[in-house]
């Protein structure tokens, strides 16, 4: 049985509370983090045993961190990438002394995932995040940060911290000798080194799809496709080398068959991210509300590949529409995800019963 979960992003940081999660039908788990952690530095026990207290304090219970962000230098390869990735086994062993076993990351050079606004408004009223790729074609990289920023309803945005966005050029540069068996060959030498500690404490990593799962600003990205998974599973060959199956990552290329990659990854999904998107054209998307008449993807058919391949870890509503006069941080109100959370957990329900009263029949 999976778990339902919502992410949050920690006292200070969240609108949401944890006493309204604790209030959404079904969810027992917060997938959070240490907001402010830089990425590269090892977390601290203290903040780590506080977080967690503090979640226990709310009759909820940490099921995964989203995110341990990983230091460009180990993306990009550079001479000082060792001295991150020991500081990163060591987060991962003292998450594991807490007895935290899902850790989501992603290898996204330079940016986490792109969108180009964050408040198109739909029929109904509701904003939502959207993408052009016309947009992305006329905008210089380095403005980037500031059209996400003055949107951001006063919040800092996860994978934009305005401390690495400042760096934006000088790591452009960095990356120019980085292509895509580079980047390849960087994630696999930081899974190898990361291993150990996994096995040892039972950590399941967990890597994002990069969003949208095409190279932006002629950056690699390799977390794209069904054919690239394989060649990262099967390079590090390790059930905790793992993934976080984001249906609306994958679903941004049409040519992702999502249920049949669901399949295909069987053992190996260790968190489910789950909504859906409505194209205008191929090139321009907008996130859709949870179900599927709302978009283009058949929420049933993910939701019953999941089922179907045993998946039992942590699964959460992902982005979802500003309803209701919400204002939070873009994607991550509460209403919109609490709306997506009862929905994939009545189609849990439905693809359970049917399937097991099927069996008894
Ligand atoms: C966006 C998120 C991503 C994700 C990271 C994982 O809303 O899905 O920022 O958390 O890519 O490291």
């Amino acid at each position: 049985m999976m778990k339902m979960t919502m992410r949050w992003f920690g006292t200070g940081f969240d609108s949401v509370k944890l006493w309204q999660i604790r209030q959404v039908p079904g969810v027992k788990g917060v997938i959070t983090t240490l907001y402010d952690s830089v990425p590269g530095e090892t977390w601290e026990v203290g903040k780590i045993k506080a977080l967690k207290e503090e979640v226990a304090a709310s009759g909820l219970t940490i099921e995964g961190i989203e995110s341990v962000n990983i230091h460009d230098a180990i993306k990009i390869g550079s001479p000082d990438r060792d001295r991150y990735i020991e500081n990163y086994i060591e987060t991962l062993k003292r998450l594991g002394e807490q007895d935290i076993h899902m850790v989501c990351y992603n290898f996204m050079p330079v940016f986490d995932w792109t969108r180009t606004e964050l408040a198109r408004k739909r029929a109904d009223g509701s904003t939502v995040l959207a993408y052009t790729q016309a947009a992305i074609d006329a905008v210089d990289p380095a403005e980037m940060f500031a059209s996400i920023d003055k949107d951001s309803n006063g919040f800092c945005l996860p994978g934009w911290e305005p401390e690495r966005m400042a760096t934006v050029k000088e790591l452009f540069e960095k990356y120019q000798d980085v292509d895509e068996e580079k980047l390849f060959a960087n994630l696999k030498y930081f899974l190898e080194a990361i291993m150990p500690v996994c096995n040892k404490y039972d950590i399941n990593m967990a890597i994002h799809p990069d969003d949208p799962a095409w190279s932006v600003f002629g950056l690699p990205r390799i977390i794209t496709n069904k054919e690239n998974l394989a060649r990262m599973m099967k390079m590090v060959d390790d059930p905790h080398n793992g993934v976080t199956f984001c249906s609306g990552s994958y679903g941004t290329n049409p040519d992702n068959d999502l249920p049949d990659m669901i399949r295909s990854l069987k053992g190996r999904i260790h968190f489910a991210h789950v909504r859906n998107l409505k194209f205008n054209s191929r090139d321009d998307f907008e996130e859709a509300a949870h179900l599927s008449a709302d978009g283009d993807f058949d929420m049933y058919e993910i939701v019953k590949a999941l089922y179907d391949i045993g998946f039992d870890g942590p699964i959460r509503p992902d982005h979802g529409r500003m309803i209701w006069g919400e204002v939070a941080m873009p994607g991550y109100g509460l209403y919109d995800r609490a709306l997506g959370a009862t929905y994939i957990n009545g189609l849990w329900e439905a693809i359970e019963k049917s399937s097991t009263r099927k069996d008894e029949r």
